[in-house]
């Protein structure tokens, strides 16, 4: 028989940690509302949420190498807005956060979430931090209870591989 494999939404005994990027620091808030309104949603005690803020995304896959490695989370949540229209920096910024929080996430094991917009106006992240298109916080929050339990409940990870 096909063994079927799926996590659930239900976040009882997660411990989550949101690292959030303080630059663009108005929509990051919406973001981080939306985390933990989705957190609080899915039955995760407030005192297991942490909440890291950090200056900017640039300093975000580092922080939850650290987070990651203490032993002490069961997922995270990663949080910023990275805008076109205010660096030239974008895509290195923008860049580094997504492939660090990616390379953090394989190296490490961790669930580990990106709700990093990247946009090209300040109009749009706000469109996704709590307007129109919805609150990627809450979407990645959401992602990180879901893939917390996946991973619960997968074959545990061979120590000689
Ligand atoms: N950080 C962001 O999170 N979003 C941005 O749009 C941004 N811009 O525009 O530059 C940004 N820069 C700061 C960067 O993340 C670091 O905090 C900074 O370079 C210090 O290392």
């Amino acid at each position: 028989m096909t063994q079927r494999y799926e996590g659930s939404f239900d976040g009882r005994n997660l411990r989550v940690a949101i690292v959030a990027g303080r630059f663009n620091e108005t929509i990051v808030k919406q973001l981080v509302d939306g985390a933990v309104d989705c957190l609080a949603r899915h039955n995760v005690q407030e005192s297991d949420i942490s909440l890291v803020w950090v200056p900017g995304a640039f300093e975000i896959p580092a922080t939850a190498k650290r987070l990651a490695t203490s032993g002490e989370v069961d997922a995270i949540v990663c949080l910023g807005a990275v805008i076109r229209g205010e660096t030239a920096h974008f895509d290195y910024v923008a860049g580094h956060a997504s492939n660090g929080i990616g390379a953090v996430a394989v190296e490490t094991g961790l669930p580990i979430t990106n709700g990093i917009l990247t946009t090209e106006s300040v109009a749009q992240a706000a469109d996704r931090a709590g307007g129109k298109m919805g609150n990627k916080g809450f979407e990645a929050a959401l992602a990180a209870v879901e893939m917390a339990n996946l991973y619960a409940s997968l074959p545990k990870p061979s120590p000689e591989l």
